[in-house]
């Protein structure tokens, strides 16, 4: 591990911002933040202590939290009913920390959820490999196992703002398509050592069990042979049936889609297997009219969570917070402006940082009350910087559906509401 992943939490987050925090206190942010809050003296302050209900075997959260996902039919095409949705995006604004819990990590599903009976269900390996296996999921189990914390992003994360900016929209409709998890199973290259991957064979197809029938070419890279998973966990529990029960591939970094869910087959090849979802769909329509095909890294992106869309803030102390991901590897640097970018400032990075896993990060702001925009551009350890909206417009045009990683930018009125804007 390199330096990064054992920075103390306490150095980063204390003296360096602790002094910023004092320095800015001079001028009233220390006041302001101890006059909201009342001063207590004594033991009446605080609530009786209260009479418990029974334990349980299984616990929810409690009454007074309301966290959902939004289930969405593409889009522009939100407030659907669930059954036509064909997403439903993790409520970024309402959680802290990196791990998204498994209830509200995102989901897209082509053709709905498919009851799997772990019993009857099998893992087919063949292709260009020495033998062709069939294992059963309790075969995958006794084998050796990795854990790994990593993001899963849809490409259709943030096409929302391809063309315009509505202003209702909160961070959860525009970027609620990423969650990160821990996820459980078997390394890719531990199956591909037992069949014995042909030389010749370069891609591998992975087919789902659902009614879709999702299929996707997925290139031998070294990097993706090291680092896929056949997964049958996240966050410690068997996954649940949204999230590709009883096994799904995991390939962190890279889209969405080719984390095929329900896995029922993997099959090697010496060339991509041209299936409907790499010619019909997830693909960009570019400027010159030509599709572009196999746009399969998620890039460098980062957003404000909070103040974001559709909340309200007061003048005076606010912590402004969000998410940076990188599909190239960790976050190195997520600076922040609060002047519509004129002018920007490095925001503290909560530790560790994890390569392929969001990363949260965290600034102290002073608003003076004046209209204004902010927005946050991220950078990772490969050198990747977050394009601004133009940049990435002038490149991609506003044809394409997948793959918009341009910075979010949140304008804030006299009144001090968020509110989603292009630039
Ligand atoms: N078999 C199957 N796998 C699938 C899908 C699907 O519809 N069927 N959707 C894909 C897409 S588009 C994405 S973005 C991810 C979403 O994973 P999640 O629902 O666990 O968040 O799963 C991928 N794997
Ligand atoms: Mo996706």
């Amino acid at each position: 591990m390199s330096n990064n992943d054992h920075e103390p939490i306490v150095p980063k987050v204390g003296p360096a911002s602790r002094r910023k925090f004092l320095r800015v206190a001079t001028v009233g942010v220390i006041g302001t933040v101890v006059g909201r809050h009342a001063l207590a003296d004594s033991l009446n302050d605080v609530p009786v202590r209260a009479v418990g209900a029974p334990l349980s075997g299984h616990s929810e959260r409690s009454e007074f939290v309301q966290l959902s996902r939004i289930p969405e039919a593409g889009p522009g095409l939100r407030n659907v009913n669930p059954s036509v949705a064909i997403n439903s995006k993790t409520p970024l604004n309402k959680l802290v920390g990196t791990i998204t819990p498994s209830d509200l990590h995102y989901e897209r599903s082509h053709s709905g959820v498919p009851n799997l009976n772990p019993i009857k269900h099998r893992l087919l390996i063949h292709g260009m490999t020495k033998k062709a296996l069939v294992l059963t999921v309790d075969d995958l189990k006794t084998m050796p196992a990795v854990s790994r914390i990593a993001f899963i992003e849809c490409s259709g994360n943030g096409w929302e703002n391809w063309k315009q900016a509505d202003e209702s929209l909160t961070v959860q409709n525009t970027h609620g398509l990423i969650s990160t998890n821990e996820w459980t199973g078997v390394p890719l290259g531990f199956l591909i050592d037992i069949v014995g991957m042909q030389p010749e064979a370069t891609w591998m197809l992975a087919e789902g069990g659902d009614a879709a029938g999702m299929a996707r070419s997925i290139p031998m890279t070294d990097e993706i042979m090291n680092e896929a998973i056949v997964a049958y966990a996240q966050n410690g529990e068997p996954l649940r049936p949204a999230h590709g029960f009883p096994i799904r591939l995991l390939i962190p970094g890279w889209e969405g889609n080719l984390s095929v869910k329900w896995l029922r087959r993997l099959k090697f090849g010496n060339q991509p297997f041209m299936t409907r979802w790499e010619t019909a769909r997830y693909t960009s329509l570019m400027p010159n009219g030509k599709a572009r095909q196999f746009q399969l890294r998620q890039e460098i992106n980062s957003v404000i969570t909070s103040p974001s869309g559709m909340m309200e803030i007061k003048p005076g102390y606010n912590r402004i917070t969000g998410l940076a991901w990188s599909g190239h590897g960790k976050i190195k640097d997520v600076e922040i402006s609060t002047d519509a970018g004129k002018t920007w400032s490095s925001a503290q990075l909560n530790y560790p940082v994890l390569p392929k896993a969001q990363a949260r990060f965290q600034m102290d702001w002073e608003w003076d009350g004046k209209p204004t925009k902010i927005v946050s551009r991220s950078t990772d350890e490969k050198g990747n910087v977050q394009p601004d909206r133009k940049t990435l417009i002038n490149h991609m045009g506003t044809n394409a559906l997948f793959h918009y990683n341009a910075q979010q930018t949140w304008s804030i009125n006299a009144e001090g509401r968020v509110r989603n804007v292009l630039a």
